[in-house]
């Protein structure tokens, strides 16, 4: 029995401050009914899609930073999106800034869900890998404060039976790291779905700028061919609130090919029909885990954090 998903990569264009929740649904229900016309199963959004990139300023209010998180999901304002999906039959996932009440104190995360086309919450996952600094450093043209906004994601990288396959997400700055395709593609993960918000400078290393697209591909590409899945990379782009970033969605076959990638900075779907059955040839040969993976030789990866160089 063949295994098809036809997914649909719902780039964004940039979400300024001006710009309101239910403007943003507004444009968001327009992918879907695109998606739905062309005859997408699963629509992926990017991180933090609900609001502009708001690490990127250095705010001391907690009202203020708390604004861009959301308390509930859905809510009065998202609420619009989880209807029109289940009424088109759509799953989707979705990126966004989650505050919720945990073991009695409130917390911050980085979330993504994935939602069945039942408008059911099927995963949520929290951004482990948060980039950036927790202090302000006004040198910086602009700030990236994910690590003074949000806390490292406490649900590692769970991988889920949905849409007829084995379902990951990860978060943007995750993509960058061999770890988060790895622990996934040791729970059989057929598809991996993430959003970004990349922008095109990158403040501590400037000498990367001009390499954003190629590591961009570069990271999601590997991840996907060293372990046999599909990788949805999905941009928030375009120049938002001044500060140009990435777009450049891409989906990436378990070849590590791209077979479908956007070709503007604005909202712009992109679609694939994804044989969640093309991973195999990778992971029953080359990528065979229990074949030729030696765990026992790997043992620094989870004993040691930072790189030492060797004694002598
Ligand atoms: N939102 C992100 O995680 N952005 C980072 C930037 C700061 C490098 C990224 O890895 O794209």
């Amino acid at each position: 029995m063949s295994r098809f998903l036809t997914v649909g990569a719902a780039q964004m264009g940039p979400v300024q401050r001006s710009h309101t929740r239910r403007d943003v649904v507004e444009r968001m229900i327009v992918h879907l009914r695109e998606a739905r016309r062309m005859g997408c199963d699963l629509v992926v959004f990017p991180e933090l899609t609900l609001t502009t990139f708001f690490p990127r300023w250095w705010m001391t209010d907690q009202a203020e930073i708390d604004s861009f998180f959301e308390k509930e999901m859905p809510s009065n304002e998202t609420a619009p999106l989880f209807t029109e999906a289940k009424r088109l039959g759509l799953g989707f996932s979705v990126g966004y800034a989650e505050l919720v009440n945990e073991g009695g104190r409130v917390r911050r995360f980085n979330t993504a869900i994935l939602v069945g086309p039942d408008g059911r919450i099927a995963s949520k996952y929290r951004k482990v890998h948060l980039p950036g600094h927790a202090e302000h450093e006004p040198q910086r043209p602009f700030q990236h404060l994910e690590k003074r906004y949000f806390e490292v994601g406490n649900l590692g990288f769970p991988v889920v039976k949905a849409f007829g396959g084995n379902m990951g997400m990860c978060v943007c700055n995750d993509r960058r790291w061999p770890e988060t395709y790895r622990v996934m593609g040791l729970q059989n993960v057929e598809m991996v779905m993430l959003g970004y918000n990349t922008p095109l400078h990158n403040a501590p290393s400037p000498d990367h700028d001009e390499h954003s697209w190629f590591h961009n591909q570069l990271s999601m590409q590997a991840g996907a061919y060293q372990n046999g899945t599909w990788v949805i990379g999905v941009a928030k782009g375009g120049t938002e609130e001044g500060v140009p970033s990435l777009a450049d969605s891409q989906i990436v076959s378990p070849s590590g090919k791209v077979v479908a990638r956007a070709g503007s900075d604005r909202d712009e779907l992109i679609v694939h029909r994804c044989d969640l059955d093309a991973g195999k040839s990778y992971t029953s040969t080359t990528f065979d885990f229990e074949r030729h993976r030696r765990p026992d030789v790997y043992r620094l990866i989870v004993e040691r954090r930072g790189a030492r160089p060797p004694a002598g």
